[in-house]
């Protein structure tokens, strides 16, 4: 019988829209149960949405709406994206839900049957961070704030409390008997330095927050947001339905995988009230890394967030996959730019992938009608390249090191490529014509390539469903067998088609986005056209300044883009314009020009921009806005 593989995301806030880091993760996690479906694994693979809690509480009342409108409302953006991510999830859990309602009561039951002194009603006080929604140790903050930087604030409150402290010991013992528990082995060690200071009890219900699960027995009280949402693991699984088969044939599960910063809570709180019920622990926490951007967490609270959906929109989801899963080391932190997915994209093997295709493809058409050439080969360089990435690439991939599996599939694309050029097929065709050499030479690349496409297909599945159809192999067999030499049929139909990694045009897109390089994503609906006007407090944000340009120069390789260093009054700072096809270096120097002062940097073509410059846009072509020469740099502008 299969063996059952249960993978799980965290559940993701809906006090905003997800982001690249939900992204990464929810596409890491796909990656994973794509691989051990073609292992043969029994996958049940989790994600969803944690909706309880005063962040959301907040959100909502800012907008005048209620909490559970408003997670409606985040969810439909959710699955719209997991959809266009093509992300194959089994299951979408929402705390808001009954099925989760009835796990949590049932785990609080568990706890309070086995060790009815394990929850307490009692008070305390300390460093309360809202945006966590946590009490801080006092070891832990420094100037009002907690490690990330969070503010909190001295509260006290008469809470229900959890007996963490019972479980120091027991959770040391479970870590050093199973060292695998969390993984890499950076997590691991940070939480058993948290552990080794000694747990203090942990408050799980709040009385501030009304948007919660109520306490059960005391409605005042709601769950604490943690103690709520970690349970989802095994809400999702029919825990507390009386029968619930799904639970135990899953639990435990084997991979929960979150980001780095939540580790904690799932290697820490989430096994103690599972020892606590008297339940299995999950195997495994791995904890991945962080995207940055300009080297900070990408985060709501920061105001830095990224949602590439102009990339993915523009050239699909595989691409994008792709770029994230190679692009990261798995387990540690990345900045991400529009630029990095371009020149990686452009400048990667995954684009020999391609190449090799369409090679193979017309060789075959030229020499054998179009079909899989009628003779296989057994015993070649191919054969042996193949049987040595294959083994390595497994590994890369128990690993979790998506990056090294990649690049050990480019190692067996590049040998084709060797290949074609070593055998010079066009050359044997001329002298020998379509012989039997000649044909296993053929069938050797698309076997080869067969095999390529079969390793990519956890990261890139649509294309590896093409580049497989396109050689006229089944689009479905993925399965770990089919990385085996020789699979690849004889006289069987090929397909033609556009190319699979069109070179993308770096400058024509980076320069036609420059204003815009990673749009928010609005979910709100369209405002109708007499309220779309904005507030004279609204334009008041945008800080309007003369700046002096003092030095300006071509950007390298951008027949667009100009790189300006302004005087602003105070100093000096640097922009880039592309205004390069109007104006040149030379007569922008010392003339005055507005700028927005108060933009996010944005980097284009590899320059770092801190502003913009305002300029008329006739039919595209910019014309600067002039100013008086008397006006001084600095001044603002309104
Ligand atoms: O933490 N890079 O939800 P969340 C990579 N609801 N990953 C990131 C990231 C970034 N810049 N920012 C966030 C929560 N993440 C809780 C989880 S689970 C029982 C409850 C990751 O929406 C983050 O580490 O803030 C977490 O794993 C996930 O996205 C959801 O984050």
């Amino acid at each position: 019988m299969a063996k059952p593989f249960y993978i799980t995301t965290a559940i993701h806030y809906v006090n905003d829209v997800p982001h690249i880091g939900h992204m990464y993760e929810n596409i890491a996690a796909d990656v994973i149960a794509r691989h051990h479906r073609r292992m043969g694994d029994d996958v049940f693979f989790l994600t969803g949405t944690d909706e309880h809690g005063q962040k959301v509480e907040r959100s909502a009342a800012k907008e005048g709406i209620l909490p559970i409108e408003l997670a409606d409302r985040v969810v439909a953006e959710h699955h719209r994206l997991w959809k266009t991510l093509n992300i194959s999830n089994d299951d979408f859990i929402r705390t808001t839900e009954g099925r989760h309602r009835v796990g949590v009561y049932e785990l609080i039951k568990r706890i309070q049957e086995r060790i009815p002194d394990d929850i307490y009603l009692g008070s305390h006080s300390g460093w309360y961070c809202q945006s966590e929604e946590t009490f801080i140790p006092d070891n832990q903050v420094k100037d009002k704030k907690d490690e990330s930087g969070h503010p909190v604030e001295q509260t006290t409150e008469t809470n229900y409390f959890f007996k963490l402290s019972r479980y120091t010991e027991p959770l040391l013992r479970h870590y050093r008997e199973n060292p695998g528990f969390v993984y890499p082995q950076t997590r691991l060690n940070e939480v058993v330095s948290f552990v080794e200071q000694g747990l203090r009890d942990l408050s799980i219900s709040r009385t501030a927050v009304k948007w919660g699960i109520p306490f059960p027995g005391n409605p005042d009280h709601v769950i604490y947001v943690w103690m709520d949402a970690l349970t989802n693991y095994i809400s999702a699984l029919g825990f507390g339905d009386g029968n619930h088969p799904r639970f135990d044939h899953y639990w435990p599960a084997d991979i929960h995988l979150v980001g780095k910063d939540i580790v904690r809570f799932h290697a820490v709180y989430w096994p103690a009230f599972l020892m606590s019920a008297g339940l299995p622990l999950p195997k495994r926490v791995v904890g991945h890394g962080w995207w940055l951007r300009d080297n900070q967490k990408i985060s709501k609270s920061l105001g830095n967030v990224v949602r590439p959906h102009n990339i993915i929109d523009e050239f699909g989801a595989d691409p994008f996959r792709y770029f994230v899963m190679r692009d990261m080391v798995f387990g540690q932190d990345q900045n991400y730019s529009d630029e990095a997915f371009i020149t990686r994209y452009n400048g990667d093997p995954a684009t020999g992938l391609g190449t090799a295709l369409s090679r193979s493809l017309k060789m075959s058409e030229n020499y054998f009608g179009g079909r899989t050439p009628p003779t296989p080969c057994d015993d070649n360089v191919l054969k042996t390249a193949a049987e040595q990435v294959v083994p390595e690439y497994l590994q890369a991939m128990d690993d979790l090191a998506f990056h090294r599996a990649l690049e050990t599939t480019w190692r067996l694309v590049a040998a084709v490529d060797q290949y074609i050029q070593s055998r010079q097929p066009f050359s044997h065709f001329k002298n020998h014509g379509a012989d039997e050499t000649l044909s296993r030479m053929i069938w050797n690349c698309l076997e080869a390539l067969r095999i390529a496409f079969v390793m990519v297909s956890p990261v890139m599945p649509s294309i590896a469903r093409e580049g497989l159809s396109r050689i006229g192999a089944d689009a479905d067999a993925i399965g770990v067998d089919e990385l085996k030499w020789g699979r690849l049929s004889n006289n069987a139909t090929l397909r033609g088609g556009d190319s699979l990694f069109p070179n993308i045009d770096a400058e024509k897109y980076l320069e036609k986005k420059m204003d815009e390089i990673t749009p928010p994503v609005e979910t709100t609906q369209a405002a109708p056209p007499d309220v779309a006007k904005i507030s004279i407090d609204q334009f008041m944000q945008t800080e309007l300044r003369v700046a002096e340009v003092r030095s300006a120069e071509r950007v390298p390789k951008s027949k667009k883009l100009i790189r300006m260093m302004v005087f602003t009054g105070d100093g000096e700072r640097q922009i880039v314009a592309g205004i390069g096809t109007k104006y040149t270096p030379e007569e922008l120097v010392g003339r005055k020009v507005i700028i927005v002062a108060n933009l996010q940097p944005a980097t284009l073509m590899g320059v770092e921009s801190n502003g913009m410059i305002l300029a008329a846009s006739i039919d595209g072509e910019p014309t600067l806005l002039s100013v008086d020469p008397n006006v001084p740099a600095g001044t603002k502008v309104k």
